[in-house]
């Protein structure tokens, strides 16, 4: 089969909810993967950073082969030897009293709204059904009619509605705009995304998430940090509130929580928070199975081992340096932090951050325009200095086949 069988056999048997690069995957290795005609690329995506560790991990995938083979699913109906293990190591690791195991992003963000929904109500004090939840604008926490609700994205929400209700949304990066919404007694949470992915890898002022969490913590109100893209080492530090000093409230982690090999995603709160659900009142078949508790240790160990917060903080000084010296009109802004970054694109004789990818993957290294105009730089955090070199001058070559 050719490239343009495999495609056109997604679109014919595929709903076309998504619009990918022209490029076919079906092997990848560290910080590379390769398509169906053995072509090699450097994967700048990483699955939108849910493989900060690597393709393909030897620890990680060896952790699910040895499980898959014991014992993959009970249900939450009964207890699970390898589930209790995950709960002791990831709380220590991250420093909650307890965490509930999900499975996609999105159901963690699900989960911390009903959370904090349910702490407003049961320890707070918030009247029945008043409970306000303050998101911000240019948001992305995923796709369910819920999140959608909290979008600002017409293409996310247009046609989905009715909407849930409970949301009010304030501009990101605009700490006059909370204060104002936190004078309201029915608010009972702030969601925020310590850097906005979706709306370009868009970083807040310094301070932004330090003063955002005091003045929630002024006003009795949950600071709930969606770390789904931003955690796991990928900015820099383990999680990017670290960056601030920030313990959030409701903390929701997926992605780089299974190194990519599984769908695994958590919430971490304190008993005072997470106790306020009671058996029956929220869960998930596949949450916590003993196949995601085990992938997850060893994701979490992998980051510490390889000690890939470090490697992310050392390399995005130097990507980001590099990038901003390439000489090429196309190159607007280039911003981020630690291994997560971005470029904005400025068009030319009507091409666009898209044509510029295309013609990376032509280089061989992959990469996904966001907003037309925007291209994400994300590359697993495994990846060495000599690499990233290797990487830059691929990325230097294409802008400059454009001038
Ligand atoms: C897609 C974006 C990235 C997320 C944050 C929750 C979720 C996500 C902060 C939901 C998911 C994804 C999903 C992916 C594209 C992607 C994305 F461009 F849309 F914004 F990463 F940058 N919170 N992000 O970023 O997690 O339910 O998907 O596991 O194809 O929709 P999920």
């Amino acid at each position: 089969m050719k490239t343009q069988d495999f495609i056109d056999r997604e679109n014919k048997y595929g709903a076309h909810n998504y619009h990918p690069l022209p490029v076919v995957l079906e092997k990848g290795k560290g910080i590379y993967v390769w398509d169906t005609a053995g072509k090699q690329y450097f994967d700048f995506l990483s699955a939108y950073s849910a493989v900060n560790q690597g393709h393909c991990h030897p620890k990680i995938v060896g952790a699910m082969q040895e499980q898959a083979g014991k014992l993959t699913l009970t249900s939450r109906a009964f207890f699970a030897a390898a589930l209790g293990e995950y709960e002791e190591y990831i709380t220590s690791y991250f420093g909650y009293d307890k965490v509930l195991p999900m499975n996609t992003g999105a159901e963690g963000d699900e989960t911390a709204l009903k959370l904090c929904r349910k702490w407003a109500y049961t320890v707070k004090g918030i009247a029945e059904n008043q409970a306000k939840i303050i998101v911000c604008a240019e948001n992305f926490h995923g796709r369910t009619i819920t999140i959608i609700s909290m979008s600002t994205d017409p293409d996310a929400k247009k046609d989905f509605g009715p909407y849930t209700p409970g949301f009010v949304t304030i501009p990101y990066n605009d700490l006059d705009a909370l204060e104002k919404e936190l004078e309201d007694p029915d608010v009972a949470g702030f969601l925020v995304e310590p850097i906005q992915g979706e709306a370009g890898v868009f970083v807040p002022d310094e301070g932004y998430i330090k003063k955002a969490y005091d003045m929630c913590k002024a006003k009795n109100v949950l600071f709930i940090a969606d770390e789904v893209q931003t955690g796991i080492a990928r900015t820099g530090k383990l999680l990017a509130c670290d960056h601030e000093g920030v313990k959030p409230d409701i903390l929701i982690l997926g992605k780089a929580l299974s190194g990519g090999v599984y769908p695994v995603s958590a919430v971490l709160a304190d008993d005072d928070i997470m106790l306020t659900i009671k058996p029956g009142e929220h869960g998930s078949t596949f949450g916590g199975n003993p196949v995601a508790s085990k992938v997850a240790i060893a994701a979490l160990e992998v980051v510490k081992e390889e000690k890939l917060a470090e490697n992310a903080e050392r390399l995005g000084r130097i990507f980001r340096k590099e990038l901003s010296a390439i000489e090429s009109e196309m190159i607007g802004l280039v911003r981020g932090k630690g291994l997560l970054n971005a470029v904005v694109v400025r068009p030319k004789n009507g091409k666009t951050a898209w044509d510029i990818c295309v013609a990376m993957k032509e280089n061989g290294l992959i990469a996904k325009p966001t907003h037309d105009h925007i291209i994400r730089f994300a590359p697993p955090l495994v990846i060495t200095e000599e690499e990233l070199y290797k990487a830059i001058d691929i990325i230097k070559k294409t802008f400059q086949e454009f001038d």
